[in-house]
């Protein structure tokens, strides 16, 4: 009784990965007013008027600004939120997730 062999565990995870943040992306249109996106950023980033005014050029100017970054869901829910208060004025506004390297 109780010479039962066990097998050693040979791959012991000593450490857990963190989750990836994920980037939120601002995109380039030439619809939505410049203030309007400027408006967005403060009220869904909570970005102070002069961030928020950088972020918007940059975008303007490039083709796209990275807004901030948050875990996986936060970043989709608010790049969704921010894309649907454009999208309620008619504005083809985009704000787009994807994973930090
Ligand atoms: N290009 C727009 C304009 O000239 C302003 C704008 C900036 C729109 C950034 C979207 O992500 C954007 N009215």
């Amino acid at each position: 009784m109780g010479n039962i062999a066990t097998k050693p565990r040979t791959k012991v995870r000593l450490k857990t990965e963190r989750p990836r943040l994920h980037k939120v992306i601002l995109v380039n249109d030439d619809y939505t007013p410049r203030e309007f996106v400027v408006a967005v950023l403060k009220a869904e980033f909570r970005m102070n008027e002069e961030h928020a005014y950088r972020v918007m050029i940059t975008a303007h100017r490039r083709g796209v600004c990275v807004v901030a970054v948050y875990a996986k869901d936060v970043a989709e829910t608010k790049a969704t939120r921010a894309t649907e208060a454009g999208r309620a004025k008619g504005y083809p506004l985009q704000f787009t997730t994807e994973p930090e390297e």
